[in-house]
């Protein structure tokens, strides 16, 4: 089935639970006590003390209490709801647009909903459970617990010498450096459907001389096949354009305007149109709105095309990082950052290392930012995260993200890992499947993975269309020497090219800088460092950038929280901005060349 973002129509109501819910973490000695006395048979009040806890955010960063920043196991929350007296012949379907990591669902005591990884929503229609007089209690418990099969893995390490530990004592070793924040990170809505409904769309776009071409499947849910469609496609001031009846039907809209990343035109680029469906049946009128835009992606051995003019990638890989939410979503926040992207003159990000938020991705699409769209596969640096349910597990994350955002114009690569192990023979057959799976799921994009090593000795390389490689010359080694990155960055891309006749990007390079932190000569975590450390890396890339380097992206957009260890200063400093958005010296360096780079390659 589907998962079309819930939208408001004639036909559909949404009501967001956000607010402050009632919480709890099973710090009992075997972490099970909730479900060994069934804390969701009973107003979670009654089973000990609760606290507040705001709905969506992370949950560590919201309290006084170190164990609970650092806490791995079972959190409990709980709210209440009623359903309106008019929802009552309705389909009532109760979503997630993301918790972390493994999530169970009780309504009214009555498990309704289980489901594995976080950054990605999930759903059910709540039936006999639901109390249509009174209140309805919604208890929700959410693990963080990673294991070697999940995405991101991880592994639980039983400290046993009991004279330098506790009993039972346990800590969780991850290969991926950002904090592993938990919790209901998005919105829980509520909403309602006609219970025959559109259940999903699906939208293929192509551009043929002034013609877009649409290509649109609509999937019915619910009981009964008998129904009506009408579908129109809409311009951006609600003009139809073009109309159809069928459930699957190839439309043409006529002087098409084109989705343009931002950077590639001088007009507003990022044209969206809307497929207005209606669907008739016995049970009444369901109406959707699905926004789109007409664009093609390709990719060829030297350039990547986006409606068949070469597009130069220049942006920065992103997290979903901020003080006190972790996180969680923030429309406060996501505004923020839009306006630096594009203050920055960015064109293009990276939304390292998971799926984001569908706000975001809505941004993407209506302000012109393309995005290498990429899953949670990081942190994968073990043969013991090659095994089956591993690969099952990463096989349907690629399901429900490319289902999830697959209408997006923004998103015009597949990344389906980052910097994994790809030197033992293993390798091979995982990325092997998952790519080809990936590309099977969606043939109109490029489908990738993040590399750290390679060409030499890489299993894993050659199935991707677009090679994307990060870069740490001058930091990881030779650390300090800012004079050897021209010429490693030169050699390593030519080697690069030797091996694979596809184009580049370089998905990261950058050094830690802690702001404010100044020395002359530059010195590492210094702003002069990071200054002049990117400074060389530019200047080596403005050899490539005509040939086959199609795209640059400073690790990272802005600092960002990580576990606690001796190479992090709380946190990654390799911002542009600090976590609090506020500039460091390298953003202005960055914004000077991402504009200049931006009035060279503009070409409609
Ligand atoms: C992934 C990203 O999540 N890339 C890392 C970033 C970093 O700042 C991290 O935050 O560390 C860099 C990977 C570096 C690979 C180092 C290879 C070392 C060879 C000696």
């Amino acid at each position: 089935s589907g998962m079309l973002y819930p939208r408001f129509s004639e036909t559909r109501t949404i009501i967001e639970m956000n607010g402050m819910w009632k919480f709890r973490a099973d710090m009992s000695p075997t972490r099970n006590e909730g479900f060994l006395k069934k804390w969701y048979t009973q107003p979670l009040s009654q089973t000990g003390n609760i606290i507040p806890m705001p709905v969506p955010a992370s949950y560590n960063d919201i309290t006084q209490d170190k164990k609970l920043r650092d806490f791995i196991g079972w959190v409990w929350y709980e709210t209440e709801f009623f359903v309106p007296v008019e929802w009552q012949q309705k389909r009532v379907v109760l979503r997630f647009d993301s918790a972390h990591y493994n999530t169970i669902v009780w309504v009214n005591s009555q498990e309704v909903l289980r489901h594995v990884g976080g950054h990605l929503p999930f759903e059910v229609q709540l039936k006999s459970s639901l109390n249509i007089n009174g209140a309805n209690r919604l208890t929700v418990a959410v693990n963080n617990t990673l294991t070697p099969s999940t995405l991101p893995p991880g592994t639980i390490h039983y400290m046993k010498d009991t004279n330098r530990y506790p009993p039972g004592y346990f800590v969780q070793d991850i290969s991926f450096d950002f904090f592993n924040y938990a919790g209901i990170h998005r919105s829980v809505k509520l909403y309602t459907t006609p219970t025959v409904y559109i259940d999903d769309i699906t939208i293929v776009t192509d551009v043929k001389g002034s013609d877009g071409i649409v290509d649109y499947s609509i999937f019915n849910g619910g009981p009964s096949n008998d129904t009506t469609i009408e579908v129109q496609v809409l311009d951006a001031d609600g003009i139809a354009v073009a109309t159809s009846h069928k459930q699957n039907e190839q439309m043409i809209i006529h002087n098409v305007k084109l989705w343009w990343p931002f950077g590639m035109s001088k007009k507003p680029t990022a044209y969206m149109y809307t497929l207005k469906v209606v669907m008739t049946s016995a049970a009444g009128i369901d109406v959707y709105r699905q926004p789109f835009g007409v664009r093609t992606v390709r990719v060829t051995s030297t350039q990547l095309l986006i409606n068949n003019k070469p597009f130069y990638c220049h942006g920065v890989p992103k997290h979903e990082d901020s003080d006190i939410r972790g996180k969680g979503l923030d429309y406060a926040l996501i505004a923020k950052d839009f306006n630096l992207l594009k203050w920055l003159g960015a064109t293009c990000i990276r939304t390292s290392h998971y799926p984001y938020a569908e706000e975001i991705m809505d941004q993407c699409d209506q302000q012109g930012i393309a995005v290498i769209d990429e899953s949670p596969g990081v942190g994968i640096t073990s043969v013991a995260n090659f095994g089956n349910a591993s690969l099952t597990h990463h096989l349907e994350v690629m399901n429900e993200m490319v289902r999830r955002d697959k209408n997006r114009p923004a998103v015009i690569i597949w990344s389906v890992a980052n910097e994994p192990l790809v030197t033992v023979p293993q390798a091979e057959h995982y990325f092997k499947s998952v790519i080809l799976h990936t590309k099977n799921l969606d043939p109109t994009r490029p489908v990738t993975f993040v590399a750290a090593v390679g060409p030499d000795g890489d299993y894993a390389t050659k199935y991707v269309d677009i090679l994307c490689i990060n870069r740490y010359f001058a930091w990881y080694h030779d650390c300090g020497h800012t004079e050897v990155i021209q010429k490693q960055v030169e050699y390593d891309m030519n080697k690069w090219r030797e091996h694979h006749n596809i184009p580049i990007i370089v998905t990261e390079y950058g050094a830690d800088t802690v702001a404010g932190l100044h020395q002359s000569p530059s010195f590492v975590f210094t702003e002069e460092y990071q200054v002049e450390f990117l400074s060389e890396y530019h200047a080596a890339f403005d050899k490539m950038r005509k040939k086959f380097l199609v795209g640059e992206m400073v690790w990272n957009f802005a600092d960002f929280m990580t576990k606690e260890d001796i190479t992090r200063v709380v946190g990654n400093r390799k911002g542009l901005f600090t976590r609090q958005r506020q500039p460091k010296m390298s953003a202005h360096l960055l914004k000077k060349r991402y504009e200049s780079i931006m009035n060279e390659t503009i070409s409609v």
